[in-house]
């Protein structure tokens, strides 16, 4: 074969086996067998010596364009072997969820109304809320409250002005009142919200704090749903192992009124028979006709507990103080 005639098959044989490399190591190998001082093409360019004048230039030309292209792609080559090398092994899947890291909490007053709260959709309840400042006739007098009851004296709670008479809600129920006047029934409500009354601060005591409230009118609500309702959800809250009593009790806004009392493993470690824990009853045909609503087609029940109360019990919380401090040290615990 000419010499001429060498050149390209040789070059292809180069450029596959730099193709072919599989790492930097085997592209340096394949480097040394065509171009190193006994390679393949070196020796071809050993043989230039043994040309006529009249052949030279153009064997010299047609070299040196194939070693050009030959160098051009084993840099082309080296460049993606390295960058090969510098992937990891295992590529990250960017498709993971990421990994997150919590930034905060939230405090433990809001998780147990969301636990009370979620007890409640499952069985239907909707959540309302109303104003943290009432007047007397949502807070009181709707509720068949009489004037002269000791829950309306400024001792107790919290009047904001002489005249027109604005006052820091004391319970939740302003907001039935509210939501019944402004809708026919059936109703199936929640009302979490912050209450004041006018009491020094101790260990289970403090002017402002949470109520959950709750109120279900249709036509033929019983008692019963009450019970069913209030234990249902107390076992959500307290643990399955949880029992329920009713006492006799009087608020102007419920007849017949109960008081609820419970029981689990935690109250039996406190050496306690019966916690008391939340009031409730049928809602007083009073109220109805306040709001509109006829007694002789609807009834009802209603229901209200404190969220401290049962936050603390959850959390083995001695003093309701804690809660209001926002002391990290406490609060991170939850
Ligand atoms: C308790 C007792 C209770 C209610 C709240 C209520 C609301 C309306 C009508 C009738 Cl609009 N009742 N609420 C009823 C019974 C008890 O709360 O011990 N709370 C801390």
């Amino acid at each position: 074969m000419s010499f001429l005639d060498q050149i390209e098959p040789l070059k292809h044989a180069a450029l596959a086996e730099f193709s072919a490399a599989a790492d930097l190591a085997a592209l340096e190998q394949a480097k040394v067998a065509f171009l190193g001082g006994n390679g393949k093409f070196t020796a071809l360019l050993k043989q230039m010596g043994s040309l006529s004048k009249e052949e030279k230039p153009a064997a010299g030309k047609l070299i040196n364009v194939a070693k050009a292209e030959l160098e051009a792609k084993l840099a082309e080559r080296r460049g993606e072997l390295e960058l090969k090398a510098a992937l990891p092994k295992d590529p990250t899947d960017f498709t993971l969820p990421g990994r997150r890291r919590p930034l905060g909490k939230l405090h433990p007053l809001t998780q147990t109304v969301e636990d009370i709260v979620r007890a409640f959709r499952k069985i239907g309840f909707a959540v309302a809320d109303g104003p943290e400042i009432e007047d007397e006739y949502h807070c009181f007098d709707a509720l068949n409250t009489p004037a002269d009851h000791p829950a309306r004296d400024s001792q107790d709670t919290f009047y904001l002005a002489t005249d027109k008479r604005p006052l820091l809600r004391t319970h939740t129920s302003s907001v039935q009142i509210r939501v019944m006047k402004s809708q026919q029934p059936p109703i199936r409500i929640v009302i979490p919200g912050r209450v004041f009354r006018r009491d020094n601060a101790d260990a289970t005591h403090n002017p402002t704090f949470h109520q959950i409230e709750g109120l279900y009118v249709d036509k033929g609500v019983t008692i019963g749903d009450l019970k069913g309702t209030v234990e249902f959800v107390f076992k959500e809250l307290m643990g399955s192992d949880t029992k329920i009593r009713f006492r006799p009790h009087y608020f102007s806004y419920t007849e017949p009124s109960l008081e609820i009392d419970f029981q689990n493993a935690l109250v039996k470690k406190m050496g306690k028979e019966w916690l008391e824990i939340a009031g409730c009853g049928m809602v007083h045909p009073q109220v109805f006709e306040n709001v509109g609503y006829d007694p002789e087609v609807w009834s009802g029940w209603a229901f209200g507990f404190g969220v401290e109360r049962i936050a603390m019990l959850r959390g083995g919380i001695n003093d309701i103080r804690l809660f209001y401090e926002n002391d990290a040290r406490f609060l991170r615990q939850f």
